[in-house]
């Protein structure tokens, strides 16, 4: 067989992959909805095809790679993950299918952040900056008799149009969208529901002057964190101009406020203020010691955050300076799934939820529009949308985009807060590591400023756990006294506890 010459890969300048195909689709789709144009999607930059074709295929690039050829796709990307950067390039020089593998941008990826270089040029791809190859001298060779679903599909999914999932929201999943509330109106009817706020943002200076930009004539050298890494804005703002990545780098950080210098709330020249409707936020009780609280998140198209809950309990609020934001949204409780295709451990400490977005949309929306308790909505520029305490969501920008989000405990989810911090200590996260005990801590505060507040809280959390406590007797040892006397007719066997959608774990 005629080898190519591999020595030269990336000395010369590109050259375009032959007959690149358009618009495959690797996946059968469940869904009905009205797909992208397959058109839409350019071809695989070396010409990769989805393992589908490979059974008509006179040619396959694979039965070069000898024994190799026994492993599936899956295994070969998974060793190449334990090769460093230059073993990489050996193997890729070896022949064209594993020329291929070592393209997939995630092993670059990831050898870029496991080590990030104290400088570097952003070329496109992180294979191009990771071995500082000028995007003129990126070496492109076809490799169109290579079929892989596991090459090609980040490609595709980096390509697919978000519109057919993002638009036709049915009218009863709509979120609702208001100009404004008051602190009682929230407090009374709304701190359990999704809802858009059309109003307050407009006034913030942030909304009037930001944009990428303004910010980047101001902050361009100022570092901030994305993911792993810590960039300068800069650096990121090419990276967010010039990237296919099926995930783009999502630059979320908690440091913006002092590294920028601004002020928030209510004083003289404040960049921005929490809508008042929100009321006051009871981890500040905590002081330097509450656990982190507001993120600046800047993202190119189609870079988003995947399914969640918010931490610690806490309610959030998320406002769109720049852009819009699609939101998909499910209630939690322990008597609901999770949403679909979303998996979680029996503790829920951990949330599986391995796809991308992209891949997430493609495989689980539509059965997600149609499952009940979805709500969906657009948030766009100068809107903020509310995410209450306990709610999964996840959010995709459908521009570029540039927002601000902080996390909060509302008087309504004052037990919850405390619930959390109490039964599920090892899923606490954001405090500082000397923080200990946040919840000792937490309520000693809330005694000396709240008392009241805190033990309607706390009486309100010790019915619940005895409500559950009950049911759990209940299920382990059959009637309670109260069901003999006749006063109560107990159901039949379930491992639903409560319908309050709290999390009391039961002792
Ligand atoms: O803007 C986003 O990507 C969503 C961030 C988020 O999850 C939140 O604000 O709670
Ligand atoms: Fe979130």
């Amino acid at each position: 067989m005629k080898m190519p010459d591999l020595n030269s890969l990336d000395a010369v300048h590109p050259r375009d992959a032959e007959a690149a195909p358009r618009g495959y689709s690797a996946h059968a789709n469940p869904s009905t909805e009205d797909l992208s144009a397959p058109d839409t999607i350019p071809g695989h930059p070396l010409g990769v095809k989805p393992s589908g074709n490979a059974l008509l295929a006179a040619e396959n690039l694979r039965d070069a790679i000898g024994v190799f050829n026994l492993l599936p796709d899956e295994l070969i990307s998974m060793l190449l993950e334990y090769l460093d950067g230059p073993s990489l390039v050996s193997v890729g020089r070896t022949c064209k299918a594993f020329y291929a593998f070592t393209r997939a941008e995630d092993l670059w990826k990831a050898l870029f952040v496991g080590s990030p270089p104290a400088k570097f040029n952003w070329n496109g791809t992180w294979r191009a900056t990771y071995l500082n190859i000028p995007p003129s001298e990126v070496c492109i060779l076809d490799c169109s008799n290579l079929y892989s679903d596991i090459l090609h599909r980040p490609f595709h999914c980096a390509h697919i149009s978000l519109e057919p999932y993002v638009n036709n929201i049915p009218a009863r999943n709509q979120i609702a969208r208001l100009p404004d509330l008051s602190f009682e109106e929230f407090n009374e009817n709304w701190s359990e529901t999704p809802f858009i706020l059309t109003e307050p943002v407009k006034q913030w200076a942030a909304y009037k002057n930001w944009s990428v930009d303004t910010l980047l004539a101001e902050y361009g050298e100022a570092v901030f964190r994305a993911e792993a890494v810590d960039w300068p804005l800069y650096k990121y703002v090419e990276y967010m101009a010039n990237n296919s990545d099926e995930s783009p780098l999502y630059l979320f950080d908690r440091a913006f406020v002092s590294n920028m210098g601004l002020k928030v709330g209510q004083e003289p020249e404040a960049a921005y203020w929490p809508p008042p409707c929100f009321g006051e936020d009871f981890f500040s009780v905590l002081g330097n010691d509450r656990p982190d609280r507001q993120w600046l998140i800047i993202g190119p198209e189609r870079s988003g955050s995947t399914f969640h809950k918010d931490p610690n309990a806490t309610s959030a609020w998320n406002a769109v300076i720049r852009g819009s934001k699609y939101w998909i949204m499910f209630p939690s409780s322990s008597k609901l799934p999770p949403p679909p295709g979303v998996y979680v451990s029996d503790d829920q400490s951990e949330v599986t939820s391995p796809l991308s977005i992209a891949e997430w949309l493609f495989g689980f929306h539509a059965e997600a529009r149609r499952t009940p308790g979805c709500i969906e909505g657009i948030c766009g520029e100068g809107e903020i949308l509310h995410v209450p305490s306990g709610w999964w969501h996840l959010v995709v920008n459908t521009e570029p985009a540039i927002a601000i989000t902080q996390n909060f405990i509302p008087r309504a989810h004052l037990t919850a807060a405390l619930d959390f911090l109490s039964n599920k200590a090892d899923q606490i996260s954001g405090f500082r590591k000397d923080v200990q005990n946040p919840y000792e801590r937490f309520v000693a505060q809330m005694q000396q400023s709240h008392p009241e507040l805190l033990e309607e809280a706390l009486a309100e959390l010790k019915k619940k756990t005895e409500g559950k406590k009950r049911k759990w007797d209940e299920i382990v040892h059959g009637k309670t006294e109260q069901d003999e006397s006749g006063d109560n007719t107990s159901g039949g066997f379930s491992f639903g506890f409560g319908d309050d959608g709290s999390d009391v774990e039961v002792p």
